[in-house]
């Protein structure tokens, strides 16, 4: 069965933490609104009057007659099919604890350069933008920082190894890395100075690349840069 992702065309957005997971185990699947009538197709995912289960925003995930909305739930569904999800209960609900975690921090970071209103231009709101930015980098980034370098020191059974949970890559590991990238595209400066401290995070990121397909996706695409239109935007004034 193909896999059918629907999602913006033109940025990574929040769907490149689902296509990171579909790369990463080579499945088959189409990135719906990138292709032919894309987003009207895209559209009729929202607006069928037929759909119990309607979606409120993309990404959303769609396997035969199953419909699946929020990032987060996305992975949980996927992860064990991609075998990118550990064995246990317990450690699947760590999982999807630490992606809704990342997700807040997507949130978070985005709210940087939209404090105001997602529907107003940043222009508008420039002098928020600076101010909430300014709290991000000084009290909020680090925070996030802080408690991903801590579940991975404290990862009780790592092996040694550089992941999340347990000793195997899971979602959760391709969607920090995802985050990661990110935030030092947003923020340059911050990342270059937070990010010396927390030796893991470094690890893990360096880990996550080592993996071929996902390796192979990101040097020969079809990955779009980031850019002006993402959740995370680079603003030099919203930087150190
Ligand atoms: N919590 C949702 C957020 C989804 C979301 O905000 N999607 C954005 C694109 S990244 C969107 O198109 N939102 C439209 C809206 O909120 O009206 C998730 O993690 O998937």
């Amino acid at each position: 069965m193909t896999y059918e992702l629907h999602y913006w065309p033109g940025l990574q957005g929040r769907g490149e933490f689902v296509r990171l997971a579909l790369e990463t185990a080579g499945a088959d699947y189409v990135d719906i609104a990138r292709g032919q009538d894309g987003l009207e197709r895209m559209t009729d995912v929202f607006d069928d009057p037929a759909q119990p289960h309607p979606p409120f925003a993309p990404p959303v995930l769609k396997d035969g007659d199953l419909l699946i909305g929020q990032t987060a739930a996305i992975l949980l569904y996927l992860g064990p099919r991609l075998g990118l999800a550990p064995d246990s209960e317990g450690d699947r609900l760590w999982t999807h604890q630490i992606q809704l975690t990342i997700a807040d921090l997507v949130t978070e970071a985005h709210d940087t350069h939209h404090p105001v209103a997602t529907g107003l231009y940043y222009e508008d709101q420039m002098a928020e933008a600076a101010r909430r930015a300014a709290d991000f980098r000084a009290n909020r980034l680090p925070k996030f920082l802080d408690w991903f370098e801590r579940i991975l020191t404290r990862n009780p059974t790592s092996g040694g190894g550089p992941w999340l949970v347990g000793d195997r890559t899971t979602y959760a590991d391709l969607s920090l890395f995802q985050a990661l990238e990110g935030l030092s595209y947003a923020f340059p400066k911050a990342m270059a100075r937070l990010l010396p401290d927390r030796p893991r995070l470094q690890r893990l990121h360096a880990a996550v690349l080592t993996l071929p397909r996902l390796r192979a996706y990101i040097d020969r695409g079809p990955r779009i840069p980031f850019n002006q239109q993402d959740i995370l935007r680079r603003y030099p004034e919203l930087d150190d």
